[in-house]
């Protein structure tokens, strides 16, 4: 059976391709899960994307990958830079978790700069577009061996 990665991801991403396109681009989170998906075939991983505005239900969501996902790929949108919660839930789970941002956060406003996940991840990929899941992916895919 092939092995699941969670894509998680944070507040506001809901609106991806449909707001702000000059900086985070016209794809849609749905656009996003299909590629992932198509890819990990490819790759032999299956993936399932999930995405929610609530930092204690992105905690739950790490707490599921527990049971049930080899690797998490997550962008935790602005909570990036402000949860100790989401660090904390992933230091609980096992396997390898990768960070994705969408636009390169180190150009934008200072407080954008830090992030507390980049603490536990084994990679951070940003400004690479929609395209750093599917970096992300492959990434995984070379990690789990
Ligand atoms: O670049 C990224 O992927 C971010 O994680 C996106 C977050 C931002 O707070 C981080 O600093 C960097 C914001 C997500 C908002 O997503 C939207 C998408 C389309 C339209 C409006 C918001």
């Amino acid at each position: 059976m092939a092995r699941m990665i969670h894509i998680l991801n944070g507040p506001n991403l809901n609106l991806l391709g449909k707001r702000e396109p000059e900086i985070y681009g016209a794809e849609t989170l749905e656009d996003v899960a299909q590629g992932c998906a198509a890819l990990g075939k490819e790759l032999g991983l299956e993936t399932e994307l999930f995405q929610s505005n609530h930092e204690g239900e992105i905690v739950e969501m790490i707490h599921r990958a527990r049971e049930e996902a080899a690797g998490i790929i997550i962008n935790p949108a602005a909570y990036t830079h402000t949860s100790v919660a989401i660090l904390d839930a992933l230091n609980a789970y096992e396997g390898p978790v990768l960070e994705v941002h969408i636009s390169n956060v180190h150009k934008r406003e200072s407080f954008r700069h830090h992030s507390y996940v980049s603490q536990r991840a084994e990679g951070v990929i940003a400004g690479f577009g929609v395209q750093g899941y599917s970096l992300a992916l492959r990434r995984m895919a070379v990690l789990l061996g």
